[in-house]
């Protein structure tokens, strides 16, 4: 498994031990890195203190990322507690319950700026917070979450799912803008996993149902192989891919028929 020995990292999109960032933040760990976790609400806080107790020498610290005033917080307690940074893990991702729901075409205009200031946006934000910090470690590697409804259409995915082209979108210019200091940008498009986003969604049992039924390894995703798939992106294994979107989906996306 990577080397991460030493390596400085931070993770936002924990909220409970089903998180798919959780179980980043634990390969990580366990390669040797120092974490820091965000919660986004006083209401996860205690959540993710718990969570954090587990690791060793962890940092916590508020971020909702819809808010300014929280990145540049978030900034200076990086810049003073680890002086510089050599990971981000984007696993952020909301929209508002009604456009998981309804016909995609009534799609409301406050609806798609939340999905999109959420998802997408964040990442632009997250990676110009963490961009100079990575610059003083001699560059990093940037890591967010997507979805194959990106690309072709789940019913219900909806405005997610434009949400999470613009997040690969931005993945490639950021990739492209960020390339000359070192910085990585790349994406996991992961299988679907029963965590808490997932467990909003009505008839979740049977998308993971078909996933098994169809994905050439008759089978779905597990957290650990995520995170493992993670910790090459994260680790010096990937230290000439950026740009890239990896799925990682028991090779669901390859099938036609
Ligand atoms: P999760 O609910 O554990 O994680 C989503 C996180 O987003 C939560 O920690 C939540 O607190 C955070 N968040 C929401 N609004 C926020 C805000 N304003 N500021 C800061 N944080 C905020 O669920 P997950 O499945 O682990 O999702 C993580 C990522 O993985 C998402 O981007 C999701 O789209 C992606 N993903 C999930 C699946 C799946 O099937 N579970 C599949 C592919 C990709
Ligand atoms: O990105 C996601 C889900 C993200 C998500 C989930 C919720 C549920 C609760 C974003 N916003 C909300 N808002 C809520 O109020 N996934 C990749 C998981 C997912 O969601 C689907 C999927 C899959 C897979 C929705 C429809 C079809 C497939």
């Amino acid at each position: 498994m990577a080397d991460l020995a030493g390596k400085l990292g931070l993770i936002v999109g924990v909220a409970n031990k089903r998180s798919i960032s959780w179980a980043i933040a634990q390969a990580a760990a366990a390669a040797g890195a120092r974490i820091a976790l965000t919660y986004p609400s006083e209401r996860l806080e205690e959540n993710v203190r718990e969570l954090a107790a587990k690791l060793e020498n962890p940092l916590v610290l508020p971020c909702d990322v819809t808010k300014d005033e929280d990145l540049a917080a978030l900034a200076a307690s990086l810049d003073r507690e680890f002086g510089g940074l050599d990971f981000l893990v984007h696993g952020v991702a909301f929209a508002q319950a009604a456009e998981l729901s309804s016909p995609f075409v009534q799609t409301s205009r406050e609806g798609f700026r939340v999905a999109l200031d959420v998802s997408a946006y964040s990442l632009i934000s997250l990676a110009r917070v963490a961009a100079p910090l990575m610059e003083k470690r001699g560059g990093g590697s940037i890591l967010t979450l997507t979805y194959l409804g990106s690309q072709r259409v789940f019913p219900n995915y909806n405005v997610m799912g434009v949400a999470k082209a613009a997040l690969e979108a931005s993945v490639r210019y950021l990739a492209s803008d960020l390339g000359a200091r070192n910085i990585r940008v790349n994406a996991i498009s992961a299988g679907p996993i029963k965590t808490l986003a997932a467990s909003g969604i009505s008839g979740f049992s049977s998308i993971l149902q078909v996933y098994r039924e169809r994905a050439p390894l008759k089978r779905n995703v597990e957290l650990a192989e995520v995170a493992d798939a993670a910790m090459f992106l994260l680790g010096a294994g990937s230290r000439a891919v950026t740009g890239e979107i990896l799925l990682v989906d028991a090779g669901y996306h390859i099938v036609g028929l």
